[in-house]
């Protein structure tokens, strides 16, 4: 007997199955939220992990278990980008669905105004559970459209609030153990849901955001076996500084388990879409708040046992924009015109149709003035640097890490190749242009070249397009830098908890 017409059988029911789900939430019309057809969502969010720090990813030497299962039960996305490589902007930007100049909390620490709708609330208002455990980031006025917030205690990972006395001090740390992860009541509140709505988590950890420690592993990762990008010296300090990277983002993989395992017992595996992935870029020098992929790429891992086929992998395009109308999508509701992303269900379907051709980020204040735009496509990446005559600094945690110092030292020393040495580079060049395809790490600015005068005219006009469509304003002021570039210690500018951008503007720091 031929075998085909069975494939083909099985095939058209597969088919006929996935487009009819795509489809038929969006047909639901009741709001009381007792429908148990509507998915539930679980969103976990890595603090500062980069796209490449987990097996899934191509990083064999990070223990990663729990992701890895989660990824061949579920779709990798290759090409999704945050639009800024900095927390708070970052959570921002997922959750309103816009780029971060557009949510009025583009800088550090700016909580997001009220005015700014966060899909969340249209799930909630739908009657769904919808709560957030962890790491909050993201503004008092927010809180309100949660049913539940279990916000943990990062005070411990706060870096000093002044200049003077204590300046020097280390984190005065609040927690210890587990507790550090951000991730001990993700279980919680999984496990206190109303079991009569749907549900939607937003689980955010604090791993692997800096400050690290030792013995947080029962099995710590050897400094020897870390993987060092080009643009790390590899010295003993860095080796140990990457190990115990590694450790945290261990740690955040165990409680990505028990998470899933608690989905298993609840029997709401099938029904529940899980969605994994990270704020930023790794906590190191030229990858976190850079525009760099190191930076701005994300691990996002989507799965859905019942509809998105296990261990696929989607090469399309995406943006962190897009995952609020996807997700509105597929709880069967139109996003409204304040969400600027684009859905992208059908690459869910397995379809490598690409639903947009390049993607924007955006680079603001994080701890030191900068403002920088990035434009990336399928192959090349544009940067334009408004700030050049300022150097790259990394964010302060990156800034007083062993990492740092030994470029430092290496520095004086007369040592540090070119490579490793942008962070330092003032004036730097106002526009960057990079092949990813044959530099995977963009070390070589081919901007000036004229072989590549194509693609930088291409790439600035879809800048300038992207400015006039989301009204991107030029600022008028800069903003103080609240730690010294040197030694990372904190400026009087710094005073906590941060004002906002309206109280900022009122007291004239910044302009509107
Ligand atoms: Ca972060």
């Amino acid at each position: 007997m031929p075998v085909y017409p069975f494939f083909i059988a099985r095939a058209a029911v597969y088919l006929a199955l996935i487009s009819s789900i795509f489809c038929s939430y969006a047909n639901e019309e009741q709001e009381g939220g007792r429908k148990t057809n509507r998915p539930n969502f679980v969103v976990m969010l890595a603090d500062d992990l980069g796209w490449n720090d987990i097996g899934a990813f191509g990083n064999t030497k990070v223990h990663t278990p729990n992701l890895n299962k989660l990824a061949s039960e579920g779709m990798c996305f290759d090409q999704a980008f945050l639009t800024s490589s900095s927390c708070s902007p970052s959570r921002a930007s997922i959750l309103t669905g816009r780029y971060p100049h557009q949510t009025g909390a583009e800088q550090l620490h700016w909580p997001i105004p009220e005015t700014q709708k966060i899909f969340p609330e249209r799930l909630k208002l739908a009657g769904y559970f919808v709560a957030a455990a962890g790491k909050w980031h993201l503004g008092e006025a927010m809180r309100e459209r949660f049913s539940v917030v279990r916000e943990v205690d990062t005070s411990g990972f706060q870096l000093p609030a002044h200049s003077g006395v204590g300046a020097n001090d280390e984190f005065a740390e609040s927690s210890s153990g587990d507790a550090r992860s951000g991730c001990t009541e993700w279980v919680n509140v999984l496990r206190e849901r109303d079991p009569q709505k749907p549900f939607f988590l937003w689980l955010a950890a604090v791993d692997p955001h800096r400050p690290y420690e030792d013995k947080i592993s029962a099995r710590p990762h050897p400094p020897e076996e870390v993987l060092l990008p080009p643009y790390h010296p590899d010295t003993d300090l860095v080796r140990r500084d990457y190990a115990r990277y590694y450790d945290e983002i261990h740690r955040l993989d165990r409680f990505v388990g028990l998470v899933l395992n608690e989905l298993q017992i609840q029997k709401a595996v099938d029904n529940t879409v899980v969605i994994f992935l990270s704020d930023n870029g790794r906590p190191f020098p030229r990858d976190k708040t850079s525009l760099y992929d190191s930076g701005i790429r994300t691990p996002l891992i989507i799965r859905w046992p019942s509809r998105i086929k296990p261990a696929s992998r989607c090469h399309q395009l995406v943006s962190a924009i897009d995952l609020a109308p996807t997700i509105l999508a597929l709880a069967g509701f139109p996003a409204g015109p304040s969400y600027v992303g684009k859905s992208f269900t059908s690459l869910l379907e397995g379809k490598e149709n690409p639903t947009r051709d390049a993607v924007f980020a955006e680079k603001n204040w994080h701890d030191y003035e900068d403002r920088s735009r990035a434009v990336r496509d399928h192959r090349f990446k544009y940067i334009v640097n408004h700030y050049a005559d300022l150097p790259a600094t990394p964010p302060a945690d990156a800034a007083r890490s062993d990492t740092f110092k030994e470029m430092q030292r290496l520095r004086a020393e007369g040592l540090l190749p070119e490579t490793q040495s942008s962070c330092f580079l003032a004036p730097r060049p106002r526009e960057e242009l990079y092949d990813l395809k044959a530099d995977p790490h963009e070390l070589r600015n081919i901007a000036g070249m004229p072989a590549h005068e194509d693609t930088l005219t291409r790439l600035r006009a879809e800048y300038r397009q992207w400015r006039v469509r989301t009204r991107e304003k030029t600022p008028r002021l800069r903003t103080p830098d609240e730690f010294d570039r040197v030694t990372g210690k904190p400026t009087p500018a710094r005073i906590r908890p941060r004002w906002s951008k309206k109280k900022m503007i009122e007291e004239g720091i910044i302009l509107p």
